[in-house]
Protein backbone atom coordinates (compact mmCIF):
# COMPACT_ATOMS: atom_id res chain seq x y z
CA UNK A 1 0.00 0.00 0.00
CA UNK A 2 1.68 3.32 -0.97
CA UNK A 3 1.46 5.82 2.05
CA UNK A 4 -1.75 7.87 0.28
CA UNK A 5 -3.51 4.22 0.71
CA UNK A 6 -2.53 4.09 4.27
CA UNK A 7 -3.50 7.57 5.34
CA UNK A 8 -6.87 6.61 3.54
CA UNK A 9 -7.65 3.75 5.44
CA UNK A 10 -6.20 4.86 8.97
CA UNK A 11 -8.56 8.41 8.24
CA UNK A 12 -10.97 7.40 5.86
CA UNK A 13 -10.10 9.81 3.32
CA UNK A 14 -7.22 10.71 1.05
CA UNK A 15 -4.51 12.74 2.47
CA UNK A 16 -4.69 16.70 1.07
CA UNK A 17 -0.99 16.63 0.92
CA UNK A 18 2.20 14.46 0.88
CA UNK A 19 5.81 16.02 2.03
CA UNK A 20 9.17 14.39 1.43
CA UNK A 21 12.20 15.04 3.61
CA UNK A 22 15.44 13.72 3.20
CA UNK A 23 18.22 12.02 5.58
CA UNK A 24 21.19 13.39 5.40
CA UNK A 25 24.83 11.97 5.27
CA UNK A 26 27.67 14.17 6.95
CA UNK A 27 30.20 13.57 4.74
CA UNK A 28 32.92 15.49 7.44
CA UNK A 29 32.50 17.94 9.96
CA UNK A 30 31.36 15.75 13.37
CA UNK A 31 30.21 17.54 16.59
CA UNK A 32 31.30 20.82 15.59
CA UNK A 33 27.92 22.26 14.96
CA UNK A 34 26.56 22.76 18.19
CA UNK A 35 30.45 24.72 18.59
CA UNK A 36 29.35 27.27 15.60
CA UNK A 37 31.88 25.31 13.62
CA UNK A 38 31.43 23.91 10.17
CA UNK A 39 29.99 21.19 8.12
CA UNK A 40 29.70 19.16 4.94
CA UNK A 41 26.51 16.79 4.61
CA UNK A 42 24.26 16.33 1.88
CA UNK A 43 20.65 15.57 1.39
CA UNK A 44 20.09 12.00 0.27
CA UNK A 45 17.35 9.84 -1.20
CA UNK A 46 16.39 8.29 1.95
CA UNK A 47 13.61 9.74 3.07
CA UNK A 48 10.68 10.57 6.09
CA UNK A 49 7.09 10.78 3.89
CA UNK A 50 3.79 12.27 5.42
CA UNK A 51 0.44 12.38 4.38
CA UNK A 52 -1.75 15.04 5.97
CA UNK A 53 -5.04 16.04 5.99
CA UNK A 54 -6.33 19.04 8.57
CA UNK A 55 -8.76 18.96 11.54
CA UNK A 56 -11.01 21.39 12.63
CA UNK A 57 -10.96 19.80 16.24
CA UNK A 58 -7.30 21.35 17.08
CA UNK A 59 -6.35 17.77 18.07
CA UNK A 60 -3.20 15.91 15.81
CA UNK A 61 -3.91 12.13 15.35
CA UNK A 62 -0.24 10.56 13.93
CA UNK A 63 -0.22 7.04 12.29
CA UNK A 64 3.34 5.73 12.31
CA UNK A 65 3.16 3.05 9.21
CA UNK A 66 6.79 1.52 10.51
CA UNK A 67 5.42 1.05 14.04
CA UNK A 68 2.72 -1.29 12.60
CA UNK A 69 0.14 1.40 12.20
CA UNK A 70 0.57 2.15 15.48
CA UNK A 71 -1.76 5.61 16.58
CA UNK A 72 -0.96 8.23 18.95
CA UNK A 73 -3.38 11.11 19.31
CA UNK A 74 -3.21 14.68 21.19
CA UNK A 75 -4.52 17.97 21.30
CA UNK A 76 -2.68 21.08 20.67
CA UNK A 77 -4.05 23.10 23.41
CA UNK A 78 -2.49 20.37 26.28
CA UNK A 79 0.50 20.20 27.44
CA UNK A 80 3.07 17.74 25.54
CA UNK A 81 4.81 15.12 27.79
CA UNK A 82 6.82 12.57 26.57
CA UNK A 83 5.15 9.20 26.03
CA UNK A 84 8.01 6.16 26.55
CA UNK A 85 5.01 4.23 25.22
CA UNK A 86 5.50 6.00 22.01
CA UNK A 87 8.90 7.63 21.68
CA UNK A 88 8.38 7.88 17.50
CA UNK A 89 5.61 10.12 18.34
CA UNK A 90 7.74 12.62 20.67
CA UNK A 91 9.13 13.73 17.37
CA UNK A 92 6.47 15.13 16.40
CA UNK A 93 5.06 16.57 19.65
CA UNK A 94 8.14 17.60 19.78
CA UNK A 95 8.12 19.51 16.51
CA UNK A 96 4.34 20.62 17.05
CA UNK A 97 5.31 22.31 20.72
CA UNK A 98 8.34 24.16 19.03
CA UNK A 99 5.86 25.69 16.41
CA UNK A 100 3.06 26.09 19.03
CA UNK A 101 5.59 28.04 21.35
CA UNK A 102 7.19 30.02 19.11
CA UNK A 103 4.00 31.85 18.18
CA UNK A 104 2.52 29.59 15.21
CA UNK A 105 -1.00 28.88 15.28
CA UNK A 106 -1.29 25.42 14.12
CA UNK A 107 -4.71 23.24 12.51
CA UNK A 108 -5.11 20.18 13.77
CA UNK A 109 -4.31 17.59 11.29
CA UNK A 110 -4.59 13.66 10.83
CA UNK A 111 -0.69 12.61 9.82
CA UNK A 112 0.64 9.04 8.64
CA UNK A 113 4.36 9.10 8.88
CA UNK A 114 6.66 6.65 7.12
CA UNK A 115 10.25 6.70 6.11
CA UNK A 116 13.55 4.49 4.70
CA UNK A 117 15.96 6.25 6.51
CA UNK A 118 17.64 3.32 8.66
CA UNK A 119 16.81 4.27 12.05
CA UNK A 120 19.83 4.20 14.44
CA UNK A 121 22.66 4.48 11.22
CA UNK A 122 23.17 8.41 12.11
CA UNK A 123 21.45 9.38 9.10
CA UNK A 124 18.92 11.69 10.46
CA UNK A 125 15.92 10.11 10.66
CA UNK A 126 14.21 11.81 13.63
CA UNK A 127 15.50 15.18 11.70
CA UNK A 128 13.92 14.69 8.42
CA UNK A 129 10.79 13.07 10.10
CA UNK A 130 10.45 16.89 12.31
CA UNK A 131 11.31 18.91 9.06
CA UNK A 132 8.53 17.11 7.49
CA UNK A 133 6.11 17.73 10.02
CA UNK A 134 6.70 21.16 9.89
CA UNK A 135 6.98 21.57 5.95
CA UNK A 136 3.25 20.01 6.21
CA UNK A 137 1.77 21.41 8.90
CA UNK A 138 2.68 25.00 8.14
CA UNK A 139 1.30 24.49 4.49
CA UNK A 140 -1.80 22.96 6.25
CA UNK A 141 -1.85 25.70 8.73
CA UNK A 142 -1.49 28.50 5.75
CA UNK A 143 1.77 30.16 6.47
CA UNK A 144 5.06 30.29 4.77
CA UNK A 145 8.10 28.58 6.78
CA UNK A 146 11.80 29.43 5.20
CA UNK A 147 13.90 26.08 5.06
CA UNK A 148 16.26 27.40 7.41
CA UNK A 149 12.98 28.50 10.04
CA UNK A 150 11.59 24.84 9.63
CA UNK A 151 15.41 23.67 10.48
CA UNK A 152 15.59 25.90 13.64
CA UNK A 153 12.09 24.97 15.12
CA UNK A 154 12.88 21.18 14.21
CA UNK A 155 16.08 21.43 16.40
CA UNK A 156 14.50 23.43 19.29
CA UNK A 157 12.24 20.76 19.37
CA UNK A 158 14.53 17.95 19.86
CA UNK A 159 15.98 19.86 22.65
CA UNK A 160 13.50 21.16 24.31
CA UNK A 161 11.04 17.85 24.21
CA UNK A 162 13.22 15.12 23.08
CA UNK A 163 16.16 15.48 25.18
CA UNK A 164 19.10 15.83 23.34
CA UNK A 165 21.07 18.82 22.85
CA UNK A 166 21.30 18.67 18.98
CA UNK A 167 23.08 20.91 16.88
CA UNK A 168 21.25 22.14 13.64
CA UNK A 169 23.25 20.16 10.88
CA UNK A 170 20.91 17.63 10.19
CA UNK A 171 17.84 19.47 9.97
CA UNK A 172 19.43 22.23 8.16
CA UNK A 173 20.56 19.52 5.58
CA UNK A 174 16.81 18.37 5.57
CA UNK A 175 15.59 21.60 5.36
CA UNK A 176 17.96 23.22 2.58
CA UNK A 177 19.75 20.13 0.40
CA UNK A 178 20.60 20.69 -3.02
CA UNK A 179 20.73 17.76 -5.61
CA UNK A 180 24.13 16.98 -6.42
CA UNK A 181 25.88 19.06 -4.02
CA UNK A 182 26.85 19.11 -0.43
CA UNK A 183 26.26 21.50 1.82
CA UNK A 184 29.41 23.71 3.30
CA UNK A 185 27.04 25.19 6.19
CA UNK A 186 28.45 27.72 8.69
CA UNK A 187 26.71 27.00 12.07
CA UNK A 188 27.06 30.31 13.41
CA UNK A 189 25.57 32.05 10.56
CA UNK A 190 23.82 29.30 9.17
CA UNK A 191 25.01 30.23 6.32
CA UNK A 192 25.05 27.17 3.42
CA UNK A 193 27.00 27.34 0.75
CA UNK A 194 26.09 24.30 -2.13
CA UNK A 195 29.36 22.62 -3.32
CA UNK A 196 28.99 20.36 -6.28
CA UNK A 197 30.31 17.14 -6.02
CA UNK A 198 32.76 15.75 -8.37
CA UNK A 199 30.90 14.27 -11.38
CA UNK A 200 32.62 10.96 -11.12
CA UNK A 201 32.52 10.45 -7.37
CA UNK A 202 30.05 8.08 -5.69
CA UNK A 203 28.84 8.42 -2.25
CA UNK A 204 28.39 5.21 -0.18
CA UNK A 205 26.89 4.63 3.12
CA UNK A 206 27.32 1.02 4.94
CA UNK A 207 25.70 0.51 7.75
CA UNK A 208 27.89 -1.17 10.71
CA UNK A 209 25.12 -2.86 12.60
CA UNK A 210 25.56 -1.95 15.47
CA UNK A 211 22.58 0.77 16.19
CA UNK A 212 22.93 3.65 18.06
CA UNK A 213 20.24 4.16 20.07
CA UNK A 214 19.66 6.08 23.71
CA UNK A 215 23.33 8.03 23.40
CA UNK A 216 21.99 11.18 24.00
CA UNK A 217 23.64 10.73 27.30
CA UNK A 218 27.13 10.59 25.44
CA UNK A 219 26.54 13.14 23.37
CA UNK A 220 25.33 15.89 25.99
CA UNK A 221 28.44 14.59 27.89
CA UNK A 222 30.39 15.54 24.84
CA UNK A 223 29.04 18.73 24.25
CA UNK A 224 29.26 19.63 28.00
CA UNK A 225 32.77 19.29 27.71
CA UNK A 226 32.93 21.29 24.23
CA UNK A 227 31.02 24.02 26.11
CA UNK A 228 33.89 24.02 29.49
CA UNK A 229 36.50 24.23 27.16
CA UNK A 230 35.20 27.28 25.20
CA UNK A 231 34.39 28.90 28.98
CA UNK A 232 37.73 27.40 30.07
CA UNK A 233 39.62 29.78 27.11
CA UNK A 234 37.13 32.34 27.61
CA UNK A 235 35.79 32.45 24.08
CA UNK A 236 31.70 31.91 23.12
CA UNK A 237 32.41 28.70 21.40
CA UNK A 238 35.22 26.44 20.19
CA UNK A 239 34.18 27.77 16.60
CA UNK A 240 36.67 30.87 18.10
CA UNK A 241 39.52 28.72 19.32
CA UNK A 242 42.81 27.77 17.53
CA UNK A 243 45.43 24.65 18.45
CA UNK A 244 47.92 27.62 19.78
CA UNK A 245 45.00 28.59 22.55
CA UNK A 246 44.18 25.12 23.43
CA UNK A 247 48.20 24.17 24.04
CA UNK A 248 48.05 27.22 26.07
CA UNK A 249 45.01 26.94 28.10
CA UNK A 250 45.89 24.82 31.11
CA UNK A 251 43.16 22.44 30.01
CA UNK A 252 43.12 19.17 31.71
CA UNK A 253 43.79 16.05 28.94
CA UNK A 254 40.35 14.66 28.68
CA UNK A 255 38.82 18.01 27.81
CA UNK A 256 41.47 19.16 26.04
CA UNK A 257 41.28 16.33 23.72
CA UNK A 258 37.50 16.77 23.13
CA UNK A 259 38.06 20.32 21.98
CA UNK A 260 41.75 18.88 19.64
CA UNK A 261 38.92 17.20 18.05
CA UNK A 262 36.43 20.09 17.27
CA UNK A 263 39.38 22.61 16.40
CA UNK A 264 41.12 20.44 13.99
CA UNK A 265 37.52 19.27 12.47
CA UNK A 266 36.72 22.70 11.90
CA UNK A 267 39.94 22.95 9.83
CA UNK A 268 39.36 19.56 7.81
CA UNK A 269 35.82 20.66 6.69
CA UNK A 270 36.76 23.88 5.37
CA UNK A 271 40.05 21.99 3.78
CA UNK A 272 37.40 19.59 2.33
CA UNK A 273 34.77 21.69 0.80
CA UNK A 274 37.94 23.27 -1.32
CA UNK A 275 39.05 19.38 -2.20
CA UNK A 276 35.72 18.61 -3.35
CA UNK A 277 35.03 21.51 -5.43
CA UNK A 278 38.07 20.93 -6.89
CA UNK A 279 37.01 17.57 -7.65
CA UNK A 280 40.77 16.54 -5.29
CA UNK A 281 39.46 13.25 -3.82
CA UNK A 282 42.80 12.17 -2.43
CA UNK A 283 42.98 15.42 -0.36
CA UNK A 284 39.01 14.69 0.42
CA UNK A 285 40.02 10.56 1.07
CA UNK A 286 43.09 11.90 3.59
CA UNK A 287 40.83 14.49 5.46
CA UNK A 288 38.27 11.58 6.15
CA UNK A 289 40.59 9.58 7.13
CA UNK A 290 42.28 12.24 9.76
CA UNK A 291 38.94 12.86 10.66
CA UNK A 292 37.74 9.56 11.55
CA UNK A 293 41.14 9.09 13.20
CA UNK A 294 40.24 11.94 15.39
CA UNK A 295 36.56 11.23 15.98
CA UNK A 296 38.46 7.64 17.33
CA UNK A 297 41.49 8.95 19.76
CA UNK A 298 40.16 12.55 20.68
CA UNK A 299 36.36 12.27 20.88
CA UNK A 300 36.16 8.63 21.44
CA UNK A 301 32.79 8.12 19.60
CA UNK A 302 33.69 5.32 17.51
CA UNK A 303 33.37 1.87 18.67
CA UNK A 304 35.66 -1.29 17.43
CA UNK A 305 32.81 -2.03 14.76
CA UNK A 306 32.94 0.99 12.92
CA UNK A 307 36.40 1.53 13.09
CA UNK A 308 37.14 -1.86 11.86
CA UNK A 309 34.51 -1.20 8.34
CA UNK A 310 36.13 2.17 8.00
CA UNK A 311 39.47 1.03 8.17
CA UNK A 312 38.47 -1.85 5.60
CA UNK A 313 37.18 0.74 3.26
CA UNK A 314 39.57 2.90 3.49
CA UNK A 315 42.28 -0.09 2.06
CA UNK A 316 39.54 -1.28 -0.66
CA UNK A 317 39.19 2.21 -2.32
CA UNK A 318 42.99 3.42 -1.81
CA UNK A 319 44.21 7.03 -2.43
CA UNK A 320 41.43 8.30 -4.82
CA UNK A 321 38.59 8.83 -1.67
CA UNK A 322 38.18 7.56 1.72
CA UNK A 323 35.94 6.41 4.63
CA UNK A 324 34.55 7.44 8.27
CA UNK A 325 31.98 6.84 10.73
CA UNK A 326 29.59 9.60 9.66
CA UNK A 327 27.11 10.98 12.48
CA UNK A 328 26.97 11.43 16.12
CA UNK A 329 28.35 8.03 16.71
CA UNK A 330 28.52 5.08 19.21
CA UNK A 331 27.54 2.76 16.18
CA UNK A 332 25.66 3.82 13.33
CA UNK A 333 26.89 4.48 9.45
CA UNK A 334 30.03 4.76 7.75
CA UNK A 335 30.41 7.33 4.52
CA UNK A 336 32.88 6.37 1.69
CA UNK A 337 33.99 8.38 -0.93
CA UNK A 338 35.30 6.62 -4.40
CA UNK A 339 35.45 7.15 -8.30
CA UNK A 340 31.77 6.11 -9.67
CA UNK A 341 33.90 3.62 -11.25
CA UNK A 342 35.65 1.42 -8.17
CA UNK A 343 32.13 0.97 -6.37
CA UNK A 344 30.98 -1.99 -7.12
CA UNK A 345 35.08 -3.46 -6.46
CA UNK A 346 35.10 -1.90 -3.43
CA UNK A 347 31.68 -3.39 -2.37
CA UNK A 348 31.97 -6.38 -4.41
CA UNK A 349 35.40 -7.53 -2.10
CA UNK A 350 33.75 -5.84 1.19
CA UNK A 351 33.93 -8.91 3.45
CA UNK A 352 32.78 -6.61 7.15
CA UNK A 353 29.79 -8.44 8.78
CA UNK A 354 27.28 -7.14 11.31
CA UNK A 355 28.06 -8.58 14.60
CA UNK A 356 24.99 -11.09 13.90
CA UNK A 357 27.13 -12.45 11.79
CA UNK A 358 25.28 -10.78 8.34
CA UNK A 359 26.02 -8.69 5.67
CA UNK A 360 25.58 -4.77 6.19
CA UNK A 361 23.16 -2.48 4.86
CA UNK A 362 24.64 -0.93 1.37
CA UNK A 363 23.54 2.53 0.13
CA UNK A 364 24.58 4.29 -2.86
CA UNK A 365 23.65 7.51 -2.58
CA UNK A 366 23.13 10.38 -4.48
CA UNK A 367 22.71 14.28 -2.93
CA UNK A 368 19.01 15.58 -3.26
CA UNK A 369 17.19 18.36 -2.94
CA UNK A 370 16.03 18.97 0.73
CA UNK A 371 12.40 18.70 2.11
CA UNK A 372 9.11 19.98 0.21
CA UNK A 373 5.60 18.90 -1.52
CA UNK A 374 5.24 15.81 -3.42
CA UNK A 375 1.38 16.17 -3.31
CA UNK A 376 -1.17 18.70 -2.63
C1 LIG B 1 23.86 14.29 15.65
C2 LIG B 1 23.31 15.67 15.99
F1 LIG B 1 21.95 15.70 15.90
C3 LIG B 1 23.93 16.74 15.10
O1 LIG B 1 23.48 18.02 15.52
C4 LIG B 1 25.44 16.67 15.10
O2 LIG B 1 25.97 17.20 16.30
C5 LIG B 1 25.91 15.23 14.88
O3 LIG B 1 25.27 14.31 15.75
C6 LIG B 1 27.39 15.09 15.06
O4 LIG B 1 28.08 15.82 14.10
O5 LIG B 1 23.46 13.91 14.37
Amino acid sequence: MTLAQQFAAAFGTPPALIVRAPGRVNLIGEHTDYNDGFVLPAAISVESRIAASPRGDGRIRVMASDFGGALAEWSLAADYAADPAEPWADYVRGMTSAMAQRGHTLTGADIAVSGTVPKGAGLSSSASLMVGIGTALASLSGFALAPAEIARLAQAGECDHVGMRCGIMDQLASACGVAGHALMIDCRSLAVQPVALPPGAQILIVHSGVARGLVEGAYNERRAQCEAAAAAMGVQALRDADMAMLEGAGLDPLTLARARHVVSENARVQAAAAALAAGDLVTMGELMAASHASMRDDFQITVPAVDALVAELQALIGPEGGARMTGGGFGGAVVALCAADRADAVLGALTYRKPDGTPPLVLRETACDGAGLVMR
